[in-house]
């Protein structure tokens, strides 16, 4: 047979009808229709040869002894905060050269592999600032293959970012500290717990420093154990994604599934009794800035890990110095030695690797606190946004998720779908009542409540329950939580969209294809797959013994009218 011809002569792209379809959507060009006749925009293209002033970058001097460890036993870890110099020599060398660009994995396809992304800017910010930081993404990486459990999503490799797979993610009411997701915005720093230690600075009577013996002291510092769960803003961001792309403010960001969420048992103590040993706050301080030791890279600048959270919140003792996580030692990669967890707010306030808190004044003017984490309203994206039009999350809203079944199974039942998940609510508030539905949300069955995990203030209820579901073919499961506090979730993604693809709480809903074996007409059909031997799935593969005999099929035109109509 000869072959096909492929090289047909054609004006459009070979993924033309892709395009059209909108799956494609990085390679479809903006349209200007300001003036009478329609323009299309060219794209911002990138330089293929990345540049490099060699002689800018030489003369901000040598990196291994601008960049230098900050301490004897942290690896990883150089202070930019106190040095604006540093700051300066690491932005010179960032700007005297160029990077390849992030790939496109909104409007293009998502590339199908584990890690999914791998954050190549991030490491070549590093290696080109040098110093210290020329092994951390190196350290960062080996430390994910020693404290992750082989089952992890990386979704980026670096920084870190990982989540377990759906069927892990409520296997445990208890999130064991392997399977914990990780969201880091930099490296992992190793920290020698004998040479470490913190400060307590800024408005406060008698700043000081503590070792974690002066903090394990329970003389001192009463101990606190609490369970907790983390939930990283981001959770559920692919839902808004796939449907309506955005820009995370949140760099770099990961396309989070449901699995952003964890829950581990902490040990610690108030930071408010730390705060009242300095004296307390002085001079109107109203918010405690908390300082991670990584390095984050913005705008070709560097800067550590900071945000800040109101005194409020810390003087209600919901905010923990915490050095265990489910009774074991931090792991690294949750920021051992010691890390900051606050109870019902996003994740991104729990600093890890903690160097320092300083009270201050006002909200937090880092990045991380003043140009990420906003929820923006849904006008406002990149043509016209402004810093101030995003709320800065602090408390997560009610939401919930389907661990089990997944969008596109095919399940065989008896009247009932067994159905997994997870509930949540922030600012201390908890589920109620979670309640789901087979049909796209118009009916709603209650999960009764000995199918819930246990109800605690700060903690997620994992949940399981058999789903009644009479009907075959395509349905719609949703699920949607009640916090104590009446609050519910918006139906639709849609409610939930916003720029920076923050707090996807609306309804999870997933797409799954019935089949009601209770029907007898179902299980015949089922039985005789069984008999020939022939595999039911995929559904998609047509049928291959007849779906009825011919003499069934004339039998019932006898018995019934004809096709067609005929006038009397
Ligand atoms: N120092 C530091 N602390 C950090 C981060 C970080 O990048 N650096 N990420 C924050 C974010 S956005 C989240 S969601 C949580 C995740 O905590 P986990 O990695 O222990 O699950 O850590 C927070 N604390
Ligand atoms: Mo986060």
């Amino acid at each position: 047979m000869p072959p096909f011809k492929t090289m047909i002569p054609t004006n459009s792209r070979p993924n033309e009808w892709k395009i059209e379809q909108g799956l494609a959507g990085a390679e479809l060009p903006v349209i200007d229709m300001t003036e009478p006749e329609n323009k299309s925009l060219i794209f911002q293209v990138f330089p293929e040869k990345l540049t490099k002033d060699e002689e800018a970058i030489k003369a901000v001097g040598d990196p291994e002894k601008l960049f230098v460890r900050e301490r004897d036993g942290w690896i990883g870890f150089v202070e930019w905060e106190n040095h604006p110099d540093k700051k300066a020599a690491a932005h010179k060398i960032l700007t005297s050269q160029t990077f390849p660009p992030n790939p496109e994995f909104q409007l293009g396809p998502i590339p199908p592999t584990n890690p999914v992304l791998p954050g190549t800017r991030w490491k070549l910010w590093h290696h080109a600032v040098g110093g210290e930081l020329t092994r951390v993404p190196d350290d960062s990486w080996n430390c994910v293959l020693k404290e992750k459990h082989k089952d992890m999503l990386h979704l980026l490799q670096f920084p870190y970012n990982g989540e377990p797979p759906k069927r892990l993610v409520t296997d445990k009411e208890i999130t064991p500290n392997n399977l914990h997701f990780v969201r880091n915005h930099g490296g992992i720093p190793i920290i020698d717990k004998d040479k470490f230690s913190f400060m307590m600075d800024g408005l406060v009577a008698r700043p000081r420093e503590y070792t974690l013996d002066d903090l394990m002291d329970e003389s001192r510092f009463p101990r606190m154990k609490k369970t907790i769960t983390i939930q990283c803003s981001g959770t559920r961001r692919i839902e808004q994604i796939l449907k309506y792309p955005g820009q995370g403010d949140e760099i770099p960001q990961a396309p989070w599934a449901e699995g952003a969420i964890g829950t581990a048992e902490y040990t610690g103590i108030s930071l408010k009794k730390v705060i009242k040993e300095c004296g307390g706050l002085i001079e109107g301080a109203k918010h405690l800035e908390f300082y991670g030791c990584e390095t984050y890279f913005k705008d070709d600048k560097c800067m550590n890990y900071l945000v800040s959270v109101p005194w409020s919140k810390v003087k209600a003792n919901e905010v923990m110095l915490a050095w265990e996580m489910n009774g074991e030692p931090l792991p690294r990669i949750h920021g051992y030695p010691l890390r900051i967890v606050v109870f019902g707010y996003i994740g991104a306030r729990s600093v890890k690797w903690l160097y320092r808190v300083k009270a201050i004044k006002l909200p937090s003017r880092a990045p991380v606190q003043s140009a990420e984490y906003l929820y923006f309203p849904q006008q406002v994206g990149k043509h016209n946004l402004k810093m101030t039009d995003g709320i800065q999350i602090q408390e997560m809203p009610v939401s919930s998720g389907i661990m089990f079944p997944w969008t596109k199974q095919v399940i065989i039942h008896n009247g009932k779908i067994r159905c997994k998940g997870w509930a949540y609510s922030g600012g201390g508030r908890w589920p109620e009542r979670v309640e789901l539905s087979a049909d796209g949300g118009f009916n709603w069955y209650t999960i009764p409540l000995e199918n819930l995990s246990k109800k605690r203030r700060w903690t997620w209820r994992t949940w399981s329950y058999d789903l009644p579901c009479d009907v075959e073919g395509w349905v719609e499961i949703v699920v949607r939580c009640w916090d104590n506090a009446m609050n519910t979730q918006p139906p639709e993604i849609r409610t939930a969209w916003n720029w920076g693809l923050h707090v996807t709480h609306s309804c999870h809903r997933i797409s799954v294809y019935s089949v009601n074996r209770s029907r007898p007409k179902t299980d015949t059909r089922l039985k005789e797959f069984e008999d020939a031997g022939i595999p039911f799935a995929p559904i998609t593969v047509p049928l291959t013994f007849p779906s009825q005999t011919w003499d069934d099929y004339e039998k019932f035109w006898r018995e019934n009218d004809p096709r067609d109509a005929e006038d009397d």
